[in-house]
């Protein structure tokens, strides 16, 4: 935001949703965690972190001796592995299923624990025998299949990091993440099953490893049988190597601050950033938020995170945090209309699924795919729904609880970055009255709040941008090999400056968030995305949701287009509902629509109906793609989205656009 001005606080939200009863009283956290943080944060941390089994217990919790470089739990030793599959089989839940793996064309398998410790052991053994040592880079670059939480398991167990790259993205993206890391080892697939067929995967191994040379072995899983070109001198069936190795291998202990993974984040311009996480705070923080924030209980919930293992959430909450929690949960190969659009709704079924966890993207597509969709089945067994990924519209929340949770299940909206590793700000599920499209409150332990320009804390009913005041255990340690990225892009805009001596270093989000009456936290999206017009910051997710609330509209993308008179203009995308069409009145109804809910200053001067928005493989929206459209330029890198003929329809759509 360039203006002095905070964001414009229009949107309004009355409707609450308490807790059930017994869901309260039964629940995992209770108020009393938020009471017990602030009396000591670390103390609290401490507690946390014997959630698991260390080798060597920590004696310190945190050295912010150097900031902000932290180290958590420095003297402390474990190993992720042993943590996620080793302790729960000593502790007699070898024969839990740990994974109930749906793939996409119907194939189906259950792994127990005991079975995954076969399995991550024998893939450690097959690494080690591939020369990958503790502290190599290994990339992974896989489908969505077991083997891509095994090939993860496997390198934590041996303690060299990996380097998930989204199976998908094109030879260029995965040679730049592979050069960057200098990853001894690709781990890949023939291909896997999206929209009802084979696609192929390692044909762009073949073509990135040409310009990789410190790529030695590339492993292959064979997933979907297809031909596949072969270098003798490099590649390596997974099954061949695997199955000639053994069940035992000893998981090492690590120093909690070894490296456990990078994962590259693709900020809007620039080379994509390798957001490194270790190994202790990492794993502490995403065991308590996924038992805090989803109520694991082991025993009887089957837990699903619909995410993509490429990105962050698959990283927390499929792999570390279930896992490390003992959970038994789905994983899902494909996509959620194939081979019918009820596809989700069917897998909750026939698996009884109690928790799910996915986006708001796939809420606003189940939307306008209609109501009597997943009415067709029994979801009964459902009892907390969760949101991530973007600002959940409350419109899109509304929907998520009634034709989803039967209107009965809490909403957990949980606000992360790949940055900071965990979940953050998020409502309890036994303790919040939950408000819908607020993330609402830090976690226990988590610092958190909304400043203005000047980095002053505005007051309950202001505007800003969101800034984390204390270090937390799963934070980010660095960008990969560059510490001065590291500190310019989170710490410097509103941190105590360079001085070391300074103990007030404050972490920028790069999100613009409000504070209601009460003191809770609304998210507004990327800083980068927020409008000026005339003089006015409005946020681009809260037009967005105004859309949304419109009986007509599913989905909507906001940006600020450059106008001669205002500075900028509302220029609005919208997808509507399974059975609205496109008239004449449409537009000017929907204007009076967000006039009458926001004000008239953001009313969009422009509303194109078009029938896809440009989004990233995480689902996020690209919205300097449309902005290159509304502003009449040729569109920018879209090497990132998730279907690279969007763009390409979205402008077929628009014959006069502007
Ligand atoms: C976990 C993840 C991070 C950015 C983040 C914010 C947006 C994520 C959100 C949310 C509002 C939520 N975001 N969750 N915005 N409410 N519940 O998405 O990581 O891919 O690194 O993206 O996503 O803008 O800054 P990542």
């Amino acid at each position: 935001m360039s203006s002095n001005e905070s964001l414009a606080n229009l949107l309004k939200e009355e409707r609450r949703f308490a807790p059930p009863a017994e869901l309260a009283a039964a629940a995992n956290v209770t108020a009393e965690a938020y009471a017990e943080a602030k009396e000591d944060r670390l103390a609290f941390w401490a507690k946390q972190a014997r959630r698991l089994s260390w080798a060597t217990e920590p004696t310190e919790t945190l050295d912010w001796s150097n900031p902000p470089f932290a180290k958590w739990f420095a003297d402390g030793e474990l190993n992720v592995a042993y943590n996620c599959v080793d302790r729960h089989v000593e502790a007699g839940h070898g024969d839990r299923v740990a994974i109930h793996f749906e793939g996409e064309p119907g194939d189906s398998r259950a792994i127990t624990y005991a079975e995954l410790k076969d399995e991550v052991s024998k893939a450690a053994n097959a690494l080690t025998e591939l020369g990958v040592q503790k502290g190599d880079r290994v990339a992974v670059y896989l489908p969505m299949i077991p083997e891509a939480a095994v090939a993860m398991l496997a390198c934590a167990r041996i303690g060299a990091a990996h380097s998930v790259v989204f199976g998908g993205f094109s030879a260029e993206a995965v040679a730049s993440r592979v050069q960057d890391a200098d990853a001894k080892l690709i781990i890949t697939a023939d291909g896997g099953y999206r929209r009802g067929k084979p696609t192929a995967l390692k044909p762009a191994i073949d073509e990135a490893v040409l310009s990789c040379p410190t790529v030695e072995h590339v492993l292959v899983v064979r997933r979907t049988g297809q031909d596949t070109a072969w270098d003798d001198s490099k590649d390596v069936w997974w099954h061949e190597i695997t199955d000639r190795q053994s069940t035992e291998h000893t998981p090492q202990p690590m120093n909690a601050e070894h490296p456990l993974f990078i994962l590259y984040t693709s900020g809007t311009t620039g080379k994509p950033k390798g957001i490194l996480h270790t190994t202790g705070g990492y794993l502490t923080q995403a065991s308590y938020t996924h038992h805090a924030v989803f109520d694991l209980k082991p025993e009887t919930d089957v837990y699903w995170c619909t995410a993509d293992i490429g990105w962050v959430t698959g990283h927390s909450y499929i792999v570390y945090g279930p896992l490390a929690n003992g959970a038994t949960q789905v994983m899902y190969e494909g996509t959620p209309d194939t081979p019918h659009q009820g596809r989700f709704w069917e897998i909750i079924q026939k698996y009884g699924v109690t928790l799910l966890y996915t986006a708001p993207t796939a809420i606003r597509t189940f939307m306008k795919w209609g109501d009597d969709i997943p009415a067709k089945f029994d979801l009964s067994s459902l009892r907390i729904l969760g949101s991530v990924g973007e600002p959940i519209n409350p419109e899109a929340w509304i929907w998520y609880r009634e034709h989803i949770g039967g209107d009965r299940t809490p909403i957990v909206d949980t606000w992360w970055q790949t940055e900071t590793g965990a979940m953050m700000i998020s409502p309890l599920p036994g303790v919040t009255a939950a408000k819908p499209g607020s993330a609402q409150t830090p976690l226990p332990g988590i610092a958190a709040t909304v400043v203005d320009d000047e980095g002053h804390e505005v007051p309950n009913g202001g505007g800003g941008y969101l800034i984390l005041t204390e270090p937390w255990p799963s934070m980010l340690r660095t960008i990969w090999g560059d510490d001065q990225r590291y500190l310019d892009t989170y710490w410097s805009r509103f941190g105590a400056g360079h001085d070391a001596a300074e103990t007030d270093w404050r972490y920028f989000a790069g999100d613009g968030a409000k504070k209601d009456e009460d003191g809770d936290l609304w998210l507004l999206g990327r800083v980068d995305d927020v409008m000026l017009v005339s003089g006015h910051n409005i946020s681009t997710t809260e037009v967005e949701s105004a859309l949304v609330s419109h009986p007509k509209v599913a989905e909507a993308a906001v940006v600020g287009a450059t106008d001669a008179t205002t500075g900028q203009a509302i220029a609005a995308f919208v997808i509507l509902r399974g059975t609205a069409h496109d008239d004449a009145e449409l537009v000017t109804d929907l204007r009076n629509h967000v006039a009458k809910v926001l004000g008239p200053i953001a009313k969009p001067k422009m509303i194109k109906v078009v029938s896809e928005l440009p989004k990233t493989r995480s689902g996020k929206i690209m919205r300097r793609l449309l902005r290159d459209i509304a502003e009449g330029r040729a569109v920018g890198d879209t090497t990132t989205l998730a279907d690279s003929t969007v763009m390409d329809l979205i402008q077929s759509q628009l014959p006069a656009a502007g």
